[in-house]
């Protein structure tokens, strides 16, 4: 029982006390949103003793090739070039496409991708977002075109495909270079065509915390032959003969450790989608029902990799901020992301160099606010979803309760 300022009690009605109360947290560890999936373990050793037999670590070996191979096939792309990782794979992309001056991205997005753009001194120009998908939104880009801008990086975030028609045009129209940032969607389709084949080019992430991994990774798909070409000698210093450089390079390599883990991973992603896709049916099943709580729909039609499961929290309607449920399921052990929160546009150099950007990006600045990633994957059963959606909905009931908590700690931190 607490006391809300020095006014009334108020009672939980639940009897369970709370975490954040210094009751025991419902879960015993913490489920993070990025627990690697791991396929069987007996394969990826097997393979590994293999490369060590064969002695080929790096530098194009057979695992990298058969993994750029399946990657390619799943996307149903020509090109597959692996890389170390995601960021790298796009730093490459952004080069190898010749952008320069300013490119328009959005803001929601994992500070990566306007890194990629800023590492190599081409300016992020940062769109709002349509607030349904949380994707860079088409009908504002125009109005950011200048005669510096060299193209459009979109991101398919959450592993929902942007709607890519009406980029291509925009890209067409104005002559720009269109790339995806699809870290989040590998295995996923826009109206039955698989990701990887749009725009110049698109860029997966192999990340562990990727529902495919091989521990770091990344890679760039494409369809055109001389893009593809360049990039595969840009990854690798810019060598095209063993004693001839044709561009400036750079170490993007993946290598053959990577790419065991990742072969592994490929072997079980029928298994791993499946069970994502259960956690996903069971998180919208126990959200449906609790007021302020939007939970970000894939559609059932597509294929999915269910691997972000995104919460959105109306404060005025489930009673808490989207701040103060992550403070109380954190300390059930349930450790969920505000994923991008603050935004690329409120992070540094872009901070200080554009500190007004804010006023351009009311959706943004909102949806910052709002959202939460809950932790699925491999490590999280349909069970300890049921779990988490009960605490939700209990947490709803005792709302008032839970905000005098949370004032009372905020006081006796204050004071
Ligand atoms: N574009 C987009 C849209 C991206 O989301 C990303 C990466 C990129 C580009 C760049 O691709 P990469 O260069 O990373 O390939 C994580 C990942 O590091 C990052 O790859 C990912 N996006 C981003 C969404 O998530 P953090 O800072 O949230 O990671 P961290 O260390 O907090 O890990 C998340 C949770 O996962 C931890 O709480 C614990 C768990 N975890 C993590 C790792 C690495 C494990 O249990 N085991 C592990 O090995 O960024």
């Amino acid at each position: 029982m607490v006391t809300q300022g020095s006014s009334m009690l108020i009672q939980p009605r639940s009897l369970v006390r709370y975490a954040i109360e210094g009751g025991r947290p419902l879960f015993s560890h913490p489920l993070h949103v990025g627990t690697p999936n791991i396929g069987l373990k007996e394969d990826i050793l097997a393979r590994i003793e293999d490369i060590l037999d064969r002695r080929m670590l790096s530098n194009g070996g057979p695992l990298v090739k058969e993994f750029e191979r399946r990657v390619a096939e799943i996307a149903n792309v020509k090109h597959c070039i692996a890389m170390a990782n995601g960021t790298i794979a796009l730093e490459i992309a952004i080069r190898a496409l010749g952008m320069t001056g300013e490119v328009i991205m959005p803001s929601m997005t994992f500070v990566a991708t306007a890194h990629a753009l800023q590492w190599q001194e081409i300016t992020p120009v940062f769109c709002d977002i349509d607030e349904n998908l949380h994707h860079i939104d088409s009908s504002r880009i125009e109005a950011l075109i200048t005669p510096r801008t060299t193209g459009i990086l979109a991101v398919n975030l959450w592993g929902r495909p942007c709607y890519v028609e009406k980029l291509e045009k925009i890209a067409e129209k104005h002559g720009l270079k269109l790339l995806f940032d699809s870290a989040h969607a590998f295995g996923v389709s826009y109206k039955g065509n698989m990701v990887g084949q749009f725009g110049n080019a698109e860029v997966f992430s192999f990340h562990a915390t990727k529902f495919i991994n091989t521990f770091e990774g990344g890679a760039v798909v494409t369809n055109d032959d001389e893009l593809a070409a360049r990039i595969r000698l840009m990854k690798n210093f810019g060598f095209d003969g063993r004693d001839s450089v044709a561009y400036l390079g750079i170490n993007g390599k993946m290598n053959e450790v990577q790419a065991a883990m990742g072969l592994v991973s490929l072997d079980n992603m029928q298994a791993f989608v499946a069970h994502n896709r259960e956690n996903y049916l069971a998180y919208r099943e126990g959200i449906s029902a609790i007021p302020g709580l939007d939970l970000l729909e894939y559609q059932l039609e597509e294929r999915n990799n269910y691997q972000y499961i995104i919460i959105e929290v109306d404060e005025s309607v489930f009673g808490l901020s989207r701040d103060e449920l992550a403070m109380v399921m954190a300390a059930e052990n349930v450790d969920v992301r505000r994923y991008f929160y603050p935004g690329c546009h409120r992070m540094e150099p872009y901070r200080s160099y554009y500190p007004m950007a804010y006023l351009q990006l009311p959706t943004t600045e909102r949806i910052l606010e709002r959202v939460l990633a809950f932790p699925t994957g491999n490590a999280v059963q349909p069970d300890d979803v049921a779990r988490i959606t009960n605490l939700l909905s209990r947490i709803h009931r005792d709302r008032r309760y839970l905000e005098a908590v949370l004032a009372s700690r905020r006081e006796a931190v204050a004071g």
